[in-house]
């Protein structure tokens, strides 16, 4: 507490000078009532603003892949501020954002060899539907303008993201969003998959859906598929064995572009550099954000395929080819940072870390699947979600209980509703593990 800022005391001790700030995807006034409050971090371990160290089972928010406080990238950072803080990206550039171009191209599958940068998994999201509508129509196909997500996806919470994502409560809100936008079932089939390690045996037909909203549609008027190759924000869904190359082959059958959104897959979480890796099922269009910079500086970046590219770099070549671009698309400070993780990354072998770890990581999980109130276990490369058994008349209840016992007991762990999520930085311990899985078995033994 001592080494506190005297302003950080204000905030941790007096309700009042909480309310201010609106807060993001929190229950606002629950939390300003009982903060818990953050105040450093280093490597797997936050610092509370009571002095209590905390074990991080999530990697920040899935984005601080290479644990906390970095030196390369601090010391990166405070270099690029100091000698630029900013530079404009519209028809002036930067050497930094080509140089993080090329070394990225390197990570990624195939011929998905070119960038557009964002600050954000959501602007990533919004900027591949944006390149996919365009695509179709550089391509005399403008009829193409159907989107399809999921149900219990989560693409971010720009209108496009929300409108492709399936979450109920974040589309509900938010009026009719955008229009002719479809979604395929989820992949959630807790009855027949409960319990299986890894990858899920059944439900490779729920690809086939795709074939129904090609056949109610018809495949000559949809733009792209978007689906996350695993879904983490609606609580750890697997794609069942085949299934997403069979949404591969559908896409291809009909014309269709299609979109991994790989935000939280993406930098190493299956223990390859992306999903499209792991599944050996190339996507034309990848978006991708938080571990791009270890979670330290906001940037995004959605990566294109040659043929997509290709697409938009035909007319006069004093014309803009895509009419679209942020402030701070290339930020040079960004760029600092995304490439001082590539080397932390690669100095460390981080990017296939989790494949090492990956069964370990499941033995462990799976020793949970005796404990109260589980229904299901499902873990992939350092993903693992539990799912509880929900309260009679009061859903939700128990993932948030046990978020907070295990945050008191000293680990940190994401819930949505009755589930648990857990992606720790992948240079956890073995040791680390025992103690985060521990702590989290504990907290199901005294959860009511
Ligand atoms: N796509 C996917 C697949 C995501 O997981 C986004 C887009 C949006 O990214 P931004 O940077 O705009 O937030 C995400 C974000 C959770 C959790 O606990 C997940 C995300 C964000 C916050 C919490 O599961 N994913």
């Amino acid at each position: 507490m001592s080494s506190m800022p005297e302003s950080y005391h204000a905030i941790a001790e007096e309700r009042s000078s909480r309310d201010a700030y609106w807060m993001p995807f929190t229950a606002n006034r629950q939390f300003k009532d009982d903060p818990r409050l953050l105040v450093s971090a280093e490597g797997m371990h936050y610092t509370t603003a009571d002095g209590r160290r905390i074990l991080d089972g999530q990697a920040g928010l899935w984005c601080v892949n290479a644990g906390h406080g970095r030196k390369p990238i601090v010391e990166a950072v405070q270099r690029q501020i100091a000698e630029m803080d900013y530079a404009p990206s519209f028809n002036m550039g930067h050497p930094l954002p080509f140089e993080l171009a090329n070394r990225l191209v390197e990570l990624t599958p195939g011929d998905l060899d070119h960038v557009f940068y964002t600050n954000s998994g959501s602007e990533s999201v919004d900027t591949a539907l944006k390149i996919a509508l365009a695509y179709h129509r550089m391509r005399g196909e403008g009829q193409r303008q159907r989107l399809i997500g999921r149900e219990k996806g989560y693409h971010g919470v720009n209108f496009g993201g929300t409108s492709v994502g399936g979450i109920v409560t974040n589309r509900k809100f938010f009026g009719n969003l955008l229009s002719g936008v479809d979604h395929l079932r989820h992949t959630l089939d807790i009855e027949r998959n409960a319990f299986t390690r890894g990858l899920p045996e059944h439900g490779v037909e729920w690809a086939d859906e795709l074939e129904r909203l090609v056949a109610l549609h018809d495949g000559s008027t949809i733009a792209a598929v978007i689906v996350e190759p695993v879904a983490g924000s609606a609580g750890v869904l697997l794609p069942p064995k085949g299934y997403l190359q069979r949404l591969r082959e559908i896409c291809d059958e009909y014309g269709i572009l299609l979109i991994f959104d790989e935000v939280i897959t993406g930098f190493g979480r299956l223990g390859t550099p992306f999903a499209a890796q792991y599944f050996d099922v190339m996507p034309d269009i990848m978006t991708t954000a938080k571990g791009l910079t270890n979670g330290s500086i906001p940037m995004g970046a959605v990566f294109v395929r040659k043929h997509v590219y290709d697409a938009f770099m035909q007319g006069p070549e004093s014309t803009i080819e895509l009419f679209h671009g942020y402030t701070y698309s290339g930020h040079p400070v960004a760029a600092a940072a995304g490439l001082a993780t590539l080397d932390v990354y690669a100095d460390e072998g981080l990017l296939t870390r989790g494949a090492e770890l990956a069964s370990y990581w499941e033995e462990k999980l799976h020793g949970l699947r005796e404990l109260p109130h589980v229904r299901d276990v499902r873990n992939l490369g350092l993903i693992g979600g539990i799912d509880l058994e929900p309260r009679p008349g009061e859903a939700g209840k128990r993932g948030y209980e046990l978020h907070c016992a295990c945050f008191d007991k000293g680990v940190l762990v994401r819930y949505t509703g009755d589930i648990v999520a857990m992606s720790p930085p992948l240079i956890i311990s073995r040791e680390q593990i025992d103690e985060l899985v521990g702590i989290v078995a504990e907290g199901l033994r005294e959860l009511r």
